[in-house]
């Protein structure tokens, strides 16, 4: 009898999956709330859901046995209806939750405003490197640093990864992707960022609001929630950047401008003309292009000439939308080598400075460099940035770093001195980054759970900048670096080195002189020399 009211179940029981919609980041804590609720008792299966509601209606024999079963599986499938919607605060956290995007107190309540208490501080709530009004080499340093809070990351991770499921429930979630959450998250965005005491922040547009079944319902979503985030900005408050997300939904596993779909293509045109018009009415300073699926899996069934003129195409309506709607922030692509295709188009710097010459697109935008992503394609950050500040493409940098052993993105913040000493060394021989800044585009590691980890994450990340930087100025100010590289190629500050660099020596010209000269005379590199005086000033 039993087998018998588990047989159509078990068969059934697979069907949960269908029952969710797509698996966007947006509608990610529905769904994983709505399956530990599944696995919880009273419901131990999904199987007993789906027995509950069809095995009731299916069985045959009702003999008494079978009938009380039945009595009890139905109760059980009517429960979890009254259960299951809606869904409001997962386990345990003694948070409080609501229908509407009401909180009541604060966000961080116990977290103060974050200040500078210098190098001798112990307290984790505090900076002991980043003085906002302090001059560095004339400028202050929170002109220098221009720091964002990346709202993904920061308001939507969740500590889930390919193996695990979510770790982080903060307390203001109550497990829904509603508006009313949507607007909750955003007010703890706010109280964040000013507590943090930093003027900007990153956003994909379907991180702060949820998706719609049509495009329309899914601007309409995003219209609610910007009008409260123009209105929780107030007058010193901007976006460093904005941007869509063309990336999570299946629509776009062939990518966005380089789907073979050109249906895919114009809703992605679609996606990002809203997105610039988002960031534009909220007075963000950039906009950003990350290629999240613009490459391939495979050359074979793909051609490769067809896809990046189509993501020419693309960016060159991009240029002329935003001078249609007077935006005058900076275009920025953001380069990575890998991941989530085995090969993006926008590797790295210079494939990208590669890109924009081929199609003539180098005045209409810049690089939003990522450490991180630079790592994974085989460079250093600073070998990054200084590819693209040499080309005059060094717009803005996704502040985070890898793991030496790790192979992929781990997006961690930087913590390594050397690393942000060599970061600042390419920020102030760019003259800053502004209008780009310093995104944290970094997520806690998995296992920090507690609310406080978000500040103390970011005050670690901003301080080593901050660090970074100050070091940086002390290398500058003391010369001896700039001196030894100048020495080394002081060979052409010659008349004749002088006359190469102009373009004006041809070869029969420097074969007469290779002659007279004879065998030249080849200078030691001073490497460790070089290595001696960065780490002085360490
Ligand atoms: C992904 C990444 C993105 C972009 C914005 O690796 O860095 O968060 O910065 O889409
Ligand atoms: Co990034």
């Amino acid at each position: 009898m039993l087998r018998k009211l588990l047989q159509p179940c078990r068969k059934k029981g697979s069907d949960i999956y269908h029952h969710i919609p797509q698996l966007s980041n947006s509608n990610y804590h529905l769904f994983s709330s709505t399956l530990r609720q599944l696995f919880s008792p009273p419901f131990q299966t999904p199987c007993s859901v789906f027995q509950s509601g069809l095995v009731c209606m299916t069985l045959e024999k009702k003999n008494m046995a079978g009938r009380i079963l039945l009595l009890l599986l139905c109760m059980n499938a009517v429960s979890f209806i009254v259960n299951a919607v809606p869904q409001t605060c997962p386990a345990d956290l003694g948070g409080k939750c609501a229908e509407d995007d009401d909180w009541e107190g604060e966000f961080f309540p116990g977290i103060p405003k974050i200040k500078y208490e210098g190098t001798s501080s112990k307290n984790p709530l505090a900076y002991k490197w980043y003085n906002a009004e302090e001059e560095i080499l004339g400028k202050k340093m929170k002109d220098w640093l221009r720091f964002s809070v990346a709202f993904w990351h920061t308001f939507r991770g969740t500590g889930a990864d390919p193996f695990g499921a979510p770790t982080k429930y903060w307390p203001w979630e109550d497990g829904t992707n509603s508006i009313a959450m949507a607007k909750r998250r955003m007010r703890a965005n706010f109280e964040f960022i000013n507590k943090l005491g930093v003027d900007r922040w990153c956003f994909h547009d379907r991180d702060i609001a949820p998706d719609g079944k049509t495009l329309e319902e899914a601007n309409a979503n995003l219209d609610e929630v910007v009008a409260l985030a123009k209105e929780l900005q107030g007058d010193k408050i901007r976006p460093l950047w904005g941007t869509a997300q063309l990336f999570m939904h299946p629509r776009y596993m062939h990518g966005g401008a380089t789907s073979s779909e050109v249906g895919v293509y114009a809703y992605a045109a679609a996606q990002v003309k809203k997105a610039m018009e988002v960031t534009h009415y909220l007075g963000g300073e950039n906009y950003v292009f990350w290629g999240g699926r613009e490459g391939y899996q495979s050359l074979l069934n793909t051609d490769m000439e067809r896809e990046l003129d189509h993501l020419a195409r693309f960016l060159e309506a991009a240029v002329a939308y935003k001078k249609k709607i007077g935006f005058n922030g900076t275009l920025l692509i953001e380069p990575k080598p890998q991941e989530p295709t085995k090969h993006q188009y926008d590797w790295d710097a210079a494939t990208t400075a590669n890109f924009l010459r081929k199609y003539g697109l180098l005045g209409e935008f810049k690089l939003n460099i990522e450490c991180n992503h630079a790592t994974l394609s085989g460079h250093s950050c600073h070998h990054d940035l200084e590819t693209a500040r040499i080309n005059g493409l060094l717009g803005n940098i996704d502040a985070n770093t890898g793991d030496p052993q790790i192979g992929w993105d781990t997006d961690q913040f930087m913590t390594d001195i050397g690393e942000a000493t060599m970061v600042m060394l390419s920020v102030i021989r760019n003259g800053g980054l502004a209008p780009g800044g310093f995104n944290f585009d970094a997520k806690l590691r998995r296992e920090s759970t507690d609310v406080e980890d978000l500040f103390i994450a970011h005050i670690s990340g901003m301080d080593t900048l901050a660090r970074g930087l100050r070091n940086a100025a002390k290398l500058i100010e003391d010369g001896s670096l700039v001196e030894l590289v100048r020495k080394r190629y002081s060979s052409f500050d010659t008349e004749i080195g002088a006359e190469i660099e102009a373009g004006k020596a041809d070869f029969e010209m420097l074969e007469k002189l290779a002659k007279e000269w004879g065998e030249p005379k080849v200078a030691s590199a001073k490497q460790e020399l070089a290595e001696m005086i960065f780490q002085s000033a360490l």
